[in-house]
């Protein structure tokens, strides 16, 4: 797929129309998130695959793409690859993918005005990627940043109960933070609701606020899990992408002891 030419983007009152149907947005403002099976053709989703192909096997640059290890559940001293970040601005079908085109129409739509690029990452749990506990992704910091965000997961491998699908919480939409920032949330702020497994298939795309608790299970399984992680925040809210990964490379470098044992804490990254 080559990267989308650039259409117009909506200004606020066009908002409300865009690829999202009015069933999907009411799910989504009834329960702060909603899956679109099929968003991307099977074309569009074979080439975000293969594009994440080409990033796996790019050599790491000083300053450039993010490459997260973590040991193997499964197989004593294999380091497998967590997560790659910050990428976008280094790979031209991810940069028009994310920033046009039909997924930034929808954003736009679930921010109801024009949405800005605030992170962008694929989570690779690969054979022995250890799960994410419950987590609202706000708790993460991010209300330094904006006080809302909708992320995009983007399936690029088939997601299973087996290899760790997203589990999403069954609960109407949460309008703040129900635990602290920092911590998995525990099972008396998860009192009143489930976390529902949600499997996905390649071109799926759940989006979902920065309030909506989540988790997922470890991949005991031999193949890879690979999802990509697009979250926005309004435009209005200012463009905090720079600043948020260069705070990140500063705190959370990907060497460093205190990375990996808040990785190991939290049960997730930052969100
Ligand atoms: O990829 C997963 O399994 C969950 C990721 C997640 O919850 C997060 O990054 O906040």
């Amino acid at each position: 797929m080559n990267a989308p030419t650039r259409p117009t983007r909506m200004k606020d009152a066009e908002a409300l129309s865009g690829p999202l149907d009015p069933r999907q947005m009411a799910e989504y403002r009834r329960m702060g998130w909603v899956v679109a099976r099929g968003f991307f053709p099977p074309a569009e989703a074979q080439a975000i695959a293969a594009w994440t192909d080409e990033l796996t096997a790019r050599p790491e640059v000083p300053g450039e793409h993010m490459v997260y290890r973590e040991d193997s559940l499964t197989e004593a001293g294999r380091r497998v690859i967590q997560r790659i970040e910050n990428f976008c601005p280094y790979h031209p079908g991810f940069d028009g993918l994310v920033r046009e085109g039909r997924l930034a129409r929808a954003i736009d739509q679930l921010l109801g005005g024009e949405a800005c690029l605030f992170k962008e990452k694929i989570n690779f749990k690969e054979a022995g990627g250890a799960g994410f506990e419950p987590h609202q992704d706000q708790q993460a910091g991010w209300s330094t940043y904006a006080d809302l965000f909708v992320t995009a997961l983007v399936g690029i491998d088939r997601a299973t109960m087996e290899n760790g699908c997203l589990e999403m919480a069954n609960v109407t939409r949460l309008p703040g933070m129900i635990g602290p920032e920092w911590r998995p949330l525990s099972a008396a702020e998860m009192a009143g609701f489930d976390l529902v497994p949600t499997p996905t298939e390649p071109g799926d795309v759940i989006f979902f606020d920065s309030y909506v608790p989540h988790a997922s299970k470890p991949n005991l399984t031999k193949d890879a899990r690979r999802i990509l992680y697009l979250t926005y925040n309004r435009l209005d809210d200012g463009d905090h992408r720079q600043r948020y990964f260069s705070e990140k490379r500063a705190n959370f470098p990907r060497t460093s002891s205190e990375s990996r044992a808040w990785n190991t804490s939290f049960g997730c990254d930052d969100g």
